[in-house]
């Protein structure tokens, strides 16, 4: 075995990955429960589905459970969904079921990737791509996360794509770069309010989806974008939201793409 062979192994297949990813018909921002529920769906769907996580380890805010207890809960609503991936749970009385949360992490992250969709660890987004006439969002704009902890000056590296999905959690990021940068979409983000546990599951699963041509959002994203309310652990919406958000993008997919969007 020689060294040279390790370097160039990694060099041509990363070089590929990365060529590919250069056009996606989704680019998932976030690879939580909501992120990675989406990505699971669409990429069932048969669609090109690209999840950027600039973590070096998937699962958002599933790890470290409620207060860094090492359980979740789900509500009953969401055992549809948590049986698609196979994840046990344990009834709890009041509805509410309890998971394990690293079961839970490793059963969508598999979930996801052996249905197809690519997960890039350590990318983080920090812009999008735009067009106008009509104003969209057409991809994203991305740099490795040890550049963006440096605060080094590097030009990033662009994904063209269909839709673009913000699953970045409760700091909507994607949707806050949209609203300063592109104010042709005449976004706002309204920022989440206090805790209401069950409107908050409800309208953040209700209203996951398409939020300007080409934008979509999910997860607590949804929370920021709307103003509504957070919900702690408890992840059966989050899963939810990203079913729905996978369904709106994939009915819009399918329905004539815009002009200059990657066909
Ligand atoms: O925060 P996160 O788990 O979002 P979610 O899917 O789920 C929220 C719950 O975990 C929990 C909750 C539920 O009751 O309140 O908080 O809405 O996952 C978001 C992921 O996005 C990544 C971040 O590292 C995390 O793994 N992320 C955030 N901003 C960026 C990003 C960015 N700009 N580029 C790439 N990844």
């Amino acid at each position: 075995m020689r060294e040279a062979d390790i370097t160039r192994a990694i060099v041509r297949a990363a070089l590929r990955d990365l060529e590919e990813l250069s056009e996606v018909d989704v680019a998932v921002v976030g690879a939580g429960p909501s992120g990675l529920t989406a990505a699971y769906y669409l990429a069932k769907e048969g669609l090109r589905v690209a999840v950027f996580e600039r973590r070096f380890s998937f699962g958002g805010g599933i790890g470290p459970g409620g207060n860094m207890l090492p359980r979740i809960v789900i509500q009953e609503e969401a055992l549809g969904v948590l049986a698609e991936f196979g994840v046990r749970s344990v009834p709890a009385g009041g509805g509410l079921y309890v998971v394990d949360p690293a079961e839970l992490i490793a059963k969508l992250a598999y979930k996801a990737v052996e249905a197809g969709a690519k997960v890039l660890l350590g990318a983080h987004v920090s812009d999008l791509i735009y067009r106008k006439e009509p104003p969209r969002i057409t991809g994203v704009v991305w740099v490795w996360s040890p550049i963006e902890i440096s605060q080094s000056h590097v030009d990033p590296i662009f994904t063209e794509s269909k839709a673009v999905i913000d699953a970045t959690g409760h700091g909507a990021e994607v949707l806050s770069i949209a609203a300063r940068k592109v104010p042709e979409l005449g976004l706002s983000v309204k920022g989440e309010r206090s805790a209401y546990a069950e409107l908050a599951e409800r309208l953040v699963a209700e209203r996951s989806g398409r939020v300007a041509a080409g934008l979509y959002v999910a997860g607590m994203a949804t929370a920021a974008y709307y103003g509504f309310p957070r919900m702690g652990p408890i992840f059966g919406g989050m899963l939810l939201s990203g079913k729905k958000v996978a369904e709106s993008v994939a009915r819009d997919l399918r329905a004539t793409p815009l002009p200059g969007q990657p066909s």
